[in-house]
């Protein structure tokens, strides 16, 4: 499969993890859109937060106990978190990814 977060996940490209376990890689953003820009992503293949279903949320409930954990690391209180589903939502990447936005006051949804 050719997904660019499954090679992130592999060590076949390389990112700047910010945590990691048996579930979970969360790495920096290599485009960031705020001073704090982390994408928490599940190691199982999951093309978005459209294709989360009973048999795989176990994963995103995982993900959102590990993003407290992250931002704590991190030193943030505030901070957004954020998915895009499909490519009028803005995604580009078609593997399942929260993002964690912070550092700097973040006004408006889009
Ligand atoms: P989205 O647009 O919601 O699909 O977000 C995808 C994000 O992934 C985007 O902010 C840029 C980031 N990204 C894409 N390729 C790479 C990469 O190779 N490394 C890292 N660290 N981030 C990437």
């Amino acid at each position: 499969m050719d997904c660019i977060f499954c090679k992130i996940i592999a060590g076949e490209i390389p990112s700047t993890k910010v945590y990691e376990d048996e579930q979970v890689l969360a790495f920096r953003d290599i485009q960031p859109a705020a001073p704090v820009h982390i994408l928490v992503i599940p190691k199982q293949h999951i093309s978005g937060c459209g294709a989360i279903t009973a048999e795989n949320s176990a994963v995103v409930a995982h993900i959102f106990e590990v993003i407290p954990q992250i931002a704590k690391q991190e030193g943030i209180t505030d901070f957004r978190v954020v998915s895009n589903q499909g490519a009028e939502a803005g995604q580009t990447v078609h593997h399942l990814h929260f993002h964690i936005l912070a550092g700097r006051t973040l006004k408006g949804m889009c």
